[in-house]
């Protein structure tokens, strides 16, 4: 397991360089800090725990790597939460903050809000993933 997660470091920091399609991405609400999701396990599997990789720029693409993140989400449409709760456990620096603690407990629309917050701004991006 240990090896493993040790490889898709490897792959993600690899990848990120640069622009990256990553999973899903989206511009914060209030236009300061963009945030791109990896997945440790693509496609997302229903109900099985995983990580997750955000990568943090600025609006202009530079890494920001001394935010504070919080993870939170849920289904608006079903009106429930996540099922877990997620947080980032490591900065892995240049702008990428590991996420553990992420498991999607059944298929439709989900919203992943992530809060991102550094001495001079606050941003709320969120993310929306159909599974
Ligand atoms: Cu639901």
């Amino acid at each position: 397991m240990a090896v493993a997660l040790m490889g898709w470091f490897a792959v993600v920091c690899g990848a990120v360089a640069g622009v990256d399609g990553g999973l899903v991405s989206g511009l914060g609400k209030s236009g300061h800090f963009r945030v791109t999701a990896h997945s440790q396990l693509t496609p997302i599997p229903i109900n099985q725990m995983h990580s997750w990789i955000l990568q943090v720029e600025s609006a202009a693409g530079e890494p920001i790597s001394d935010a504070a993140i919080e993870v939170d989400g849920g289904m608006p449409d079903h009106d429930h939460g996540l099922p877990t709760a997620p947080r980032v456990t490591k900065n892995l620096n240049e702008g990428r903050y590991l996420v553990e603690g992420i498991r999607f407990h059944m298929n439709g629309s989900w919203e992943i809000s992530v809060t991102v917050v550094t001495a001079e701004q606050r941003d709320v991006v969120v993310l929306n993933l159909e599974l």
